[in-house]
């Protein structure tokens, strides 16, 4: 990499702030959620800044964005970078957003500079990372990366009965081109860790090994309607009874297996919610990960049987449905080296790290060389609208970002 070229840590600054501006909440968060208008906005907001840096701009069938600086010879497999700018319902300023326009920031310093690569160099925009208006996450990254065909996903309805497929049309981004089958020469993603590690440990970078496994569930347990007055305790099938034991057995698993294991009941719903009627119904998810998938296993195995003795004793019906799993996948041990040197060469603190988040990474290192950079948000706190980070780490990753993409392109 040319001597000291660095990105420009306010203009980085400056486009996180413009972007935040969109879907911005009262506490200071973002709400974009994925195929929404605030998310078309966004979307527009970053293709109208790539065009500006002379980039070309495709769209494939599920949205996913691609923008590319031509290199010199057009032949080769690009060196992509990228993340999401969908973001939680009480989501931050900077979970994915950061790492789109990382990328955005690598291309402008280049052209600042005037550096031509021999590889072209994308950034990639990938549809609905976070899995929560429309389930599960990396959707358009899985679909890229042959893990879901592309109908499975756009059939995907929110609680509304809305088809992904139908919003992506509707926000101008279901795109002609065919999912998948563009080569990476490398894929590099930024991203905070939404943890509290690099900042405990005073680090400025992490330095992604991989990523742990996650096992989700959807998990439905039915009893019996009833009077709330006239009906004895003993007699009741009383499902949110059931179903708050099943959630503190679902707590219990993950204290278990410390210090990785990672256990979360993120979404419920009970009916008919009325507070003179016994719960007749109750829906739950579940959220197991685990960087070991033998643990995740066993959780797995411990979370169903639990299910069923609390059922059984209540006189209950439940089912424990597999709604998704991905084992622990470690990165490309070149692009871990390329981050590792990177980092090493511009002389940032840094650690090895294994994320406890999912990220488009892992279905992309499915299909090509793949490694992540870790920046520290503050206390650790991420999908919360307090969400921060500082500016002189969101520029210390991308200046990482450069150094191991150009040294790949
Ligand atoms: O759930 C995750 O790990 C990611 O933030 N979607
Ligand atoms: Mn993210
Ligand atoms: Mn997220």
């Amino acid at each position: 990499m040319k001597r000291n070229l660095s990105i420009d840590g306010s203009r980085l600054w400056a486009s996180l702030m413009d972007m935040a501006k969109i879907g911005a909440t009262a506490k200071g968060g973002n709400a974009r959620l994925a195929a929404s208008d605030l998310d078309r906005d966004g979307r527009n907001l970053f293709v109208g800044w790539a065009r500006e840096a002379g980039c070309t701009v495709s769209v494939d069938r599920i949205g996913n964005i691609f923008i590319r600086r031509a290199g010199r010879d057009p032949r080769k497999a690009p060196v992509v970078t990228g993340s999401h700018l969908d973001t939680q319902p009480t989501g931050g300023r900077f979970d994915g957003v950061y790492g789109v326009l990382a990328g955005l920031e690598v291309i402008r310093t280049l052209n600042d500079h005037k550096i031509e690569t021999d590889a072209p160099i994308e950034v990639a925009v990938w549809t609905n990372e976070e899995g929560s208006r429309f389930s599960p996450a990396m959707m358009g990254s899985g679909v890229f990366a042959g893990i879901w065909p592309v109908e499975e996903i756009e059939a995907k309805q929110d609680v509304d009965g809305k088809k992904l497929g139908d919003e992506l049309k509707r926000i101008g981004y279901a795109g002609p081109e065919k999912v998948g089958g563009r080569a990476f020469a490398a894929y590099f993603e930024a991203h905070i860790e939404q943890g509290p590690i690099l900042e405990a440990e005073g680090k400025t970078v992490g330095v992604v090994t991989g990523a742990q496994g996650q096992r989700w569930y959807e998990i439905t347990v039915t009893g019996q309607e009833a009077h709330a007055g006239p009906t004895p305790m003993a007699r009741r099938k009383d499902a949110l009874v059931g179903a708050s034991r099943m959630i503190d057995a679902v707590n219990r698993i993950g204290l278990a297996y410390p210090p990785n294991a990672c256990a979360t009941v993120g979404f419920i719903q009970s009916s008919p919610n009325s507070r003179n009627t016994i719960p007749g119904r109750v829906f739950f998810t579940v959220d197991f990960r685990h960087p070991d998938d033998a643990t995740l296993s066993k959780m797995d195995a411990e979370l169903k049987s639990a299910c069923r003795e609390i059922a059984a004793k209540i006189g209950l019906e439940v089912e424990v449905k597999d709604f998704w799993y991905f084992p622990p996948t470690p990165f490309d041990a070149a692009c871990v080296e390329a981050v590792r040197s990177a980092t090493a060469k511009l002389g940032y603190p840094s650690r090895e790290i294994v994320s406890g988040a999912g990220h488009d990474a892992v279905y992309v290192a499915r299909v090509a060389p793949t490694a992540m950079i870790f920046v520290p948000c503050e206390n650790g706190i991420s999908h919360n609208e307090v969400e921060n980070a500082k500016p002189e780490d969101l520029a210390a990753g991308c200046n990482v970002l450069l150094s191991a993409m150009l040294e790949r392109a």
